[in-house]
């Protein structure tokens, strides 16, 4: 994923029509459009593709099982359009390996969960968080998903995956995170939500994010 502007808009609303106005209105300010359960059970997997036709889409499926589904997982997520694919670590290496496997066939990037941004991701996620990360840096994913509600432990993992890997971080507005703290703290991109898709000017909430983010 090229790094333009910083922001990846979750696109978590449940109609395509929906989806793809408010693809249309921030096109422009996003490198691209995450997409997971909401949307996909609602409309169905051609929301990848279609959405694809505004910004690389990457669907968080946060595929989580042993290598051989998580790999027939995959192999239908690239073929349906999605340009990367977003799964759980502590499934283990084989399971990651998998993944990886498949996206390399794609030309596509896996993106592994390290610590989750809700307060509940405190209790279980944080204490196995670095060994994810080392999992995911070890193999070579292409970046991991760290909280954008605790910069402290973004500057943390980021110590631990250097500056190969990417870091994609959910938790700006809606749960407290602040786009410039994040940043700073070392992450690529912030991924939003609500404050977008909930906005009465979506593109003028991403333009000021983009403003916030300030690469
Ligand atoms: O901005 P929000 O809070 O409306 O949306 C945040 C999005 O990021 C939403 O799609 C969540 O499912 C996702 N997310 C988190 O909020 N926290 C996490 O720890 C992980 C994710 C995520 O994207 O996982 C890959």
């Amino acid at each position: 994923m090229e790094r333009n502007t910083g922001l990846i808009v979750a696109m978590d609303v449940t109609r395509m029509d929906c989806a793809v106005e408010i693809a249309g209105e921030v096109a422009e300010c996003v490198d691209a459009i995450k997409v997971g359960y909401p949307l996909v059970l609602s409309e169905g997997l051609s929301v990848l593709s279609r959405l694809a036709d505004y910004a690389p889409v990457i669907a968080d499926f946060k595929v989580a099982d042993i290598p051989n589904t998580d790999e027939l997982i995959c192999e239908q997520v690239f073929k349906a359009g999605a340009s990367g694919v977003i799964v759980h670590g502590f499934t283990g290496e084989d399971s990651l390996k998998a993944c990886i496997g498949v996206a390399r066939r794609y030309d596509g990037d896996i993106y592994v969960v390290s610590e989750m941004s809700h307060p509940g991701g405190a209790r279980y996620f944080q204490p196995i968080a670095d060994e994810i990360a080392s999992m995911a840096y070890e193999f070579g994913a292409t970046g991991i998903v760290a909280p954008a509600t605790r910069p402290e432990r973004v500057k943390h993992l980021r110590s631990i995956i250097g500056d190969g890997l990417s870091i994609i971080s959910p938790g700006v507005g809606a749960q407290g995170g602040k786009a410039s703290d994040v940043i700073a703290a070392g992450a690529n991109w912030i991924i939003v939500g609500r404050s977008i898709y909930n906005s009465e000017n979506p593109k003028e909430t991403a333009m000021e994010l983009v403003t916030g983010i300030g690469i």
